[in-house]
């Protein structure tokens, strides 16, 4: 059967309109894909037909009975690499349809995933990614059929599903009207090349302390100042590497001078206080 399996059924998909965006996935675990995207903004932008997710197993496309899919290393060595006949049937299948199509692979060896790129995917309007298992797919097909290889991070995975879903999640909540409210994507940690700040809500007293006051004041002007102060602050404590690359106008430049400022005396305190006499 060369049928695709759609990630939440027939009625959705038929539902969705002409501006969705739309994701095909290759897999050998097209369960592990779907389970992954149910819940959540991800899952409702789904339902709101404003992103299509799609999976093609190439287990479907072998030509043998016990439909193998895998194949001993050429020159030896450990596990099994992922043969062209299946992977290239699904993936062409994958690929087929109107429209330019962009066509990841997702494997450690890849270019890192930023938020940048992640918004670059998302502008669409159509991606097919391809995931690996076992030691891997072999070069040809990568070579032939494939325009970038994207990593999630410098760590392995036992497969590239899980990456994918990664990918998938940060593309699906980027989509018009995924998220309730519209200003919070631009909030988001990295939109700016920063950090997101702290977050409270009630009670605003409590066992674990009090919620900072500038954020009940209602001085709005001061609770945006407050909070890129944080988020600069952090970034700096944190991600240095992030900040290097980050352009700041004078404003930020202030405010971060004074965080460093302010952190640098609580510092002082702290060791004046735990000092021996
Ligand atoms: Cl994209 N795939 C696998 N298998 N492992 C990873 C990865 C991808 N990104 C980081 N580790």
């Amino acid at each position: 059967m060369h049928g695709a399996s759609w990630s939440i059924g027939i009625r959705i998909f038929e539902g969705v309109g002409k501006g969705a965006m739309r994701i095909d996935v290759v897999t050998l675990f097209p369960e592990l894909i779907e389970n992954c995207l149910r819940s959540g903004v991800v899952g409702r932008a789904q339902e709101r037909g404003l992103l299509a997710v799609r999976t093609w197993n190439p287990r479907d496309f072998a030509t043998d009975s016990h439909r193998t899919v895998d194949d001993r290393p050429c020159g030896g060595g450990p596990g099994m690499v992922m043969m062209i006949g299946p992977l290239q049937a699904a993936l062409e299948r994958a690929q087929d349809g109107d429209g330019p199509v962009r066509t990841v692979y997702l494997s450690p060896q890849g270019v890192r995933l930023t938020q940048a790129k992640v918004a670059q995917f998302a502008r669409g309007p159509r991606l097919v990614l391809l995931c690996g298992r076992y030691e891997g797919v072999d070069e040809r097909l990568l070579a032939h059929a494939v325009d970038e290889e994207v990593s999630i991070g410098d760590y392995v995975l036992s497969g590239g599903e899980l990456a994918a879903a990664v990918l998938i999640d940060a593309i699906g909540r980027l989509q018009d009207g995924a998220l309730n409210d519209a200003q919070s994507a631009e909030q988001d940690s990295f939109s700016d090349g920063l950090l997101d700040c702290p977050h409270y809500t009630r009670p605003v007293r409590g066992a674990l302390g009090d919620v900072p006051p500038v954020l009940l004041s209602g001085d709005h002007a001061a609770i945006r100042r407050w909070r890129r102060k944080q988020a600069l602050g952090r970034t700096w404590l944190r991600r240095p590497d992030l900040l290097a690359r980050t352009e700041l106008d004078a404003e930020s430049r202030r405010l971060l001078d004074e965080f460093r400022r302010e952190h640098e005396a609580a510092r002082d305190q702290t060791e004046a206080g735990t000092r021996p006499d």
